[in-house]
């Protein structure tokens, strides 16, 4: 039976897609939120590998950085396709998802007023190559990778929803792309964890931009 526990800041963010996962999944998991407040002590911080959160424990067992904590949750949860050629491809494209992330938390916290235009202009053809990787896996009626979803999927949606709130209409160019996000969001368990407040109540990030 696991514990799992995500120790991070009031926010969506970096913990969106393991959150997304978990509760696709039918897990539970505890949040211990950790305000500023408590963060400037700098006492967490300290104890923390990177010097960052999410920090997540599966019992006694701690990880930090995000992304490895999406592959811990894979493995366990089969969701790391079949086969070591999925796994790669599902690595390759969750890389993607990382790259665009870095971009989309750079323009939130540090060029939001001077950047955001012409980073929705770039979105197109950034978003260009996962409507091509879901193109070639069965004309897009899948996921990113084979025909399971994987955790590349969860972080993948949890970031084009963003983009969503920041310009909408912003996947129009993307047809398959926009179809795969709204097939996702309508999975049973992912649907009914999103519309509670447990997510609606909590921001997408940590300065009141989105
Ligand atoms: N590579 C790491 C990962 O993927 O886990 C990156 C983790 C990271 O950037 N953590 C940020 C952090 O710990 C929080 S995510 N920052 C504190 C520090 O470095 O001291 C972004 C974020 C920023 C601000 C808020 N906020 O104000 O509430 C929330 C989240």
């Amino acid at each position: 039976m696991s514990e799992y526990t995500i120790i991070y800041f009031p926010v969506r963010g970096r913990c969106a897609a393991m959150r997304m996962l978990l509760a696709d999944q039918g897990q539970v998991w505890k949040e211990e939120v950790i305000g500023m407040d408590q963060w400037s002590d700098g006492v967490l911080k300290k104890t923390c590998l990177f010097g960052q959160l999410p920090k997540f424990k599966d019992g006694d067992f701690v990880l930090f950085q995000s992304n490895a904590i999406l592959r811990y949750l894979a493995r366990k949860h089969d969701l790391y396709g079949k086969g070591d050629k999925e796994g790669a491809q599902i690595d390759m494209a969750n890389a993607g998802v990382e790259d665009l992330r870095i971009k989309y938390a750079i323009l939130i916290y540090k060029d939001y007023d001077t950047g955001k235009e012409d980073f929705i202009k770039t979105l197109p053809p950034a978003l260009k190559p996962f409507e091509d990787l879901l193109a070639k896996n069965n004309g897009g009626k899948d996921f990113l990778v084979g025909s399971k979803i994987s955790f590349a999927d969860y972080n993948l949606v949890d970031l084009l929803s963003n983009f969503e709130v920041l310009s909408p209409g912003c996947l129009k160019a993307t047809p398959l792309l926009k179809a795969y996000v709204n097939r996702v969001l309508s999975r049973p368990k992912l649907k009914a964890y999103l519309e509670s407040d447990a997510h609606k109540k909590v921001p997408i990030n940590g300065n009141g931009k989105q």
